[in-house]
């Protein structure tokens, strides 16, 4: 007996339902309406029945994509997004962005379709046969498969509180080609489904707890807060606000996190972010990592005195001490913490010492007007300074505009440059500063929020999603592409050392015109060489919400090895005769 003849309902007078059907119910049960898929066997009939049951199935040119685009739209939405794929190759391809959706702590679903169980175990060579179990499973925070039609609507729950509840991430769900196809008795059916009640559940600080980083935070001379984007995750956008301003504390944004306090707020401490992270005594860590990103806590970047007192919001009770003793660990949710810390604070909160704010407040002073005058640089062709000046006017203007952003210069530069006004509105390469991101995470961004989008691309990094701009055209979604084009990785100007044909490694077709390929989509194409050009055509891009890419012409000389992170480049000191 195979296990559909096993699945066959008693009677065949009754109502049918199948797998499909089924995998539909159950999402939409959950109020999940969204799925960013490539089609193919199995899963083709599962995209079009899920359009044709009124969600909307969004496909793309390479399942990389659809994956980013699935993990920003949980990032955003605090759902787990859907990224659907065929089997083998095509869940390989989706692989990426679910591994890098745990890494960056992303909620979403890959659910790839698979070949038949007895074929694979016995690995008799099935169409794209693969154990595709074995092989998510180290990458993602869960892994499921499900081989009955009965048991579908536990598979999609367990799936979705995997991803959403505690620290969120990745999670792949294998769906074998025959259980699509296994019917059931459609009432019975209905019964299996599983409504996820309270997927992410409250996580909420000890009272101790509270009052050993209270102790800590009063006595600091020098604090300072960092939020990530795990504070941006939570969307307790309000009170991290309050806590933020009751403190008054100098706040340090990561990268994602930046806009959760518009980056003009008074406390913001970005421009002297060398200043506090060197001289801070009490660090506040709130939904962000020591990472590599934070030089893990230690070193250099943090003034080698070894005294510094860490406290550490986080929901994830594993991350405390993960890299330097933490003094006073907070686990739970963001808004919970801050919530209780805003309370046992009282009403005689006194701020930190005006020394130390002043400190801070020249430092930026001075940083800031440095940068000011290189901002308003009119050069031609164009350097990173005066293309990222008009941009970040342009976003002061139009500060619902979510701002996408990948590449090496491009994305330093930007990052430093262009402030952001509101919670959730920069994206960009997250954890393990992945190339790639790009046109999946915009047209996530576009479709989940109805917001204008703007994607500041290295050539380079563009290169890596480009195709994906038939699918902006296709949906017709407002999203502007500004394509940052020095003719290659980093610059365009290293050279062959032996004089060969070959260019060098880094370098580039010199003067690309990433604006026809815009064109040929039916997309709108501007080719940009002065910071007006530029300025000009992306507001008409934001004004008229049409698929644009504007191909900025940047000095193929401006820009620095790996941007700010050259020094983790190993180099080679042996030099070979
Ligand atoms: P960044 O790169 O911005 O520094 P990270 O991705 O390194 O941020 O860190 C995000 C942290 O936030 C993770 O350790 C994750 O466990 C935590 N986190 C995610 N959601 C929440 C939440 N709702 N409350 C508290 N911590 C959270
Ligand atoms: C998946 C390595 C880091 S940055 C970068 C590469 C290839 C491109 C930098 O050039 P770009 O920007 O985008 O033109 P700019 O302004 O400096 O010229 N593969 C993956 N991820 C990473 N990070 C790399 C390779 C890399
Ligand atoms: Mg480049």
């Amino acid at each position: 007996m195979t296990p559909t003849d096993m699945k066959q309902p008693d009677t065949d007078t009754g109502n049918l339902t199948d797998g499909f059907h089924l995998i539909i119910d159950a999402l939409k049960l959950n109020d999940i309406n969204t799925i960013y898929n490539v089609p193919g066997i199995p899963i083709t009939d599962l995209g079009r029945l899920a359009q044709g049951a009124g969600m909307r199935v969004l496909s793309f040119r390479h399942e990389q994509h659809a994956g980013y685009a699935a993990s920003i739209a949980g990032y955003l939405t605090k759902k787990p997004g859907i990224c659907l794929t065929v089997s083998a190759p095509g869940f390989l391809n989706g692989l990426t962005a679910l591994a890098n959706a745990t890494t960056n702590c992303f909620p979403m679903i890959l659910i790839s379709g698979s070949s038949e169980r007895e074929i694979v175990d016995l690995q008799q060579g099935d169409y794209e046969e693969m154990d595709q179990l074995a092989i998510a499973k180290p990458l993602c925070k869960a892994a499921y498969r499900v081989l009955h039609a009965e048991d579908i609507g536990i598979g999609v729950a367990r799936a979705i509180r995997a991803a959403v509840s505690g620290r969120p991430g990745g999670v792949y769900l294998d769906l074998p080609a025959n259980l699509m196809g296994q019917v059931m008795d459609a009432v019975e059916g209905e019964k299996t489904l599983v409504k996820v009640i309270d997927p992410a559940p409250a996580s909420i600080p000890a009272p101790d707890a509270v009052d050993r980083a209270l102790d800590v935070l009063k006595k600091a001379e020098r604090p300072l807060i960092i939020l990530g984007k795990g504070a941006a995750y939570a969307q307790a956008d309000d009170v991290v606000k309050a806590f933020v301003e009751k403190s008054g504390i100098p706040y340090l944004p990561m990268s994602m996190a930046k806009g959760l306090l518009p980056d003009t707020h008074p406390q913001s401490a970005a421009a002297a972010r060398s200043l506090v992270l060197k001289e801070a005594d009490v660090v506040m860590m709130v939904g962000a990592r020591l990472n590599w990103l934070l030089s893990h806590g230690k070193g250099k970047t943090w003034g080698d005195k070894g005294s510094k007192k860490f406290i550490q919001v986080d929901i994830e009770a594993t991350e405390m001490d993960s890299n330097v003793e933490i003094a006073a660990p907070l686990v739970g949710d963001v808004g919970a913490v801050l919530d209780a810390m805003m309370k046992a604070m009282g009403d005689d909160w006194s701020k930190p010492a005006e020394g130390w704010l002043n400190a801070v407040g020249e430092k930026k002073q001075t940083n800031l007007e440095k940068m000011a005058g290189r901002l308003k640089s009119n050069a031609v062709p164009m350097d990173y300074h005066g293309a990222l000046g008009c941009l970040r006017e342009v976003i002061n203007d139009h500060p619902d505009t979510i701002l996408v952003n990948e590449g090496a210069n491009t994305l330093d530069f930007a990052r430093s440059i262009i402030d952001i006004h509101r919670p959730r509105h920069r994206l960009d390469v997250g954890t393990w500063g992945v190339m790639g991101i790009g046109m999946g995470t915009a047209i996530a961004a576009a479709v989940e929020t109805g917001q204008p989008v703007l994607a500041v691309e290295g050539d380079s990094a563009f290169g890596f999603s480009g195709m994906e701009i038939e699918t902006i055209c296709r949906y017709n979604l407002p999203v502007c592409v500004v394509v940052f084009n020095n003719n290659g990785i980093y610059r365009g100007v290293d050279v062959n050392p032996t004089g060969g044909p070959d260019v060098a490694p880094t370098v580039f077709v010199k003067d690309a015109r990433y604006d026809q390929m815009m064109a040929a989509f039916g997309g709108v194409g501007v080719y940009a060489t002065t910071p007006d050009e530029l300025n000009r055509a992306v507001r008409e891009a934001i004004a008229s919400g049409k698929p644009t890419l504007v191909n900025a012409i940047i000095d193929e000389a401006a820009g620095t090895e790996s941007g700010r992170i050259g020094n983790l480049n190993p180099q080679s000191v042996v030099t070979k005769k």
